[in-house]
C-alpha cells in the first residue's frame, strides 16, 4: 500500500496497516530500527516527545517484569486510547512491529462508534452511556511518565459525544464521586469481548497507525520477552 492510500484508509475506516514497512529488517540495529519508524511515522503527523522524552518508545517487557503500563509488560492489554491521563491526548499513534511474539501478542481494534454499539446493547445501557458522557472520569499517569506533581488526569468524558472515546480501565482512579469500580468492570468487559473486535498479527516490519480518538487498541496475551514493537504518538500537522 502507498502512502496516500494509507492516509486515506486511516482518515475513513480510522487505521491502517502498512505491510513490511521495512523497520526492523534483517541486519538492522535498533538505532537504524529507531530512525525508521520515526520517519515512517513522520508521514502522518508530528511526532510527540511528550511522554519519556523520546519520540520512539519502545514497547517490549521490562526485565524484572516490573512495570504500570502496557509498553513496558507482557501480557494482554485491555482495549483503551493511548495518553487519556493527559487533558489533550495524541490524536494519532503508530506501532511497528520488530520482533512479534511467538505466542501471541496480536493486536486489537474496536472503533469508537462499534463501542457505542456494543455498550447500547448492555443491560441499563441509557445510564451507562450516560455516565460515561459525564466528565468524572480520571485516570493514573503511569509512573514511568509521571512529570512533576501531577499524579492523576484532568476530569474529562469517556464519550463526550463529539464521535471521540477516552478509556482505560485499569488505571481509573477511584475516588468518592467518580465511577463505580463495578462500572468500570462492566465498561471494559462489554469492549472487549465486543464480537465487532477486530484481532489480527502484526508481522515484523508492520505498522499500525490510528486514530486514537477514534479507535480502541489493545493485545492478546503474550508471554516472548523477545516481542519487541516501536511506537510514535503524533500531533497532528
Ligand atoms: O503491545 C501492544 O501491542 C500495544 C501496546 C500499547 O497499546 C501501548 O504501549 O500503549
Ligand atoms: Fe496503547
Amino acid at each position: 500500500m502507498d502512502l496516500v492510500t494509507a492516509r486515506r484508509e486511516l482518515r475513513d475506516q480510522g487505521w491502517t496497516v502498512l505491510r513490511r514497512s521495512g523497520v526492523g529488517s534483517a541486519g538492522g540495529d535498533m538505532d537504524n530500527a529507531a530512525a525508521l519508524a520515526l520517519a515512517l511515522a513522520a508521514e502522518f503527523g508530528r511526532p510527540s516527545r511528550r511522554d519519556g522524552g523520546a519520540a520512539v518508545w519502545p514497547v517490549r517487557p521490562a526485565p524484572d517484569g516490573n512495570g504500570s503500563t502496557f509498553s513496558v509488560t507482557a501480557g494482554e492489554a485491555g482495549l483503551h486510547t493511548d495518553s487519556q491521563y493527559h487533558a489533550n491526548p495524541e490524536p494519532l499513534v503508530c506501532m511497528v512491529a520488530v520482533r512479534p511474539a511467538e505466542d501471541g501478542g496480536h493486536t486489537r481494534l474496536l472503533t469508537a462508534s462499534d463501542a457505542v454499539a456494543a455498550l447500547t446493547r448492555e443491560p441499563g445501557s441509557s445510564n451507562l452511556l450516560h455516565a460515561l458522557a459525564t466528565p468524572v472520569w480520571q485516570w493514573r499517569v503511569p509512573r514511568e511518565f509521571a512529570a512533576g506533581e501531577r499524579t492523576v488526569s484532568p476530569a474529562a468524558a469517556v464519550l463526550p459525544g463529539d464521535g471521540t472515546i477516552r478509556w482505560r480501565a485499569d488505571n481509573v482512579v477511584r475516588r468518592h464521586g467518580g465511577p463505580a469500580p463495578q462500572l468500570v468492570a462492566r465498561v471494559a468487559h462489554a469492549l472487549d469481548t465486543a464480537p465487532e473486535v477486530r484481532t489480527f498479527p502484526l508481522e515484523a516490519g508492520d505498522a499500525l497507525i490510528l486514530d486514537n480518538r477514534r479507535v480502541l487498541h489493545g493485545r492478546t496475551s503474550f508471554g516472548d520477552p523477545r516481542r519487541l514493537l516501536l511506537r510514535v504518538r503524533l500531533w497532528e500537522r
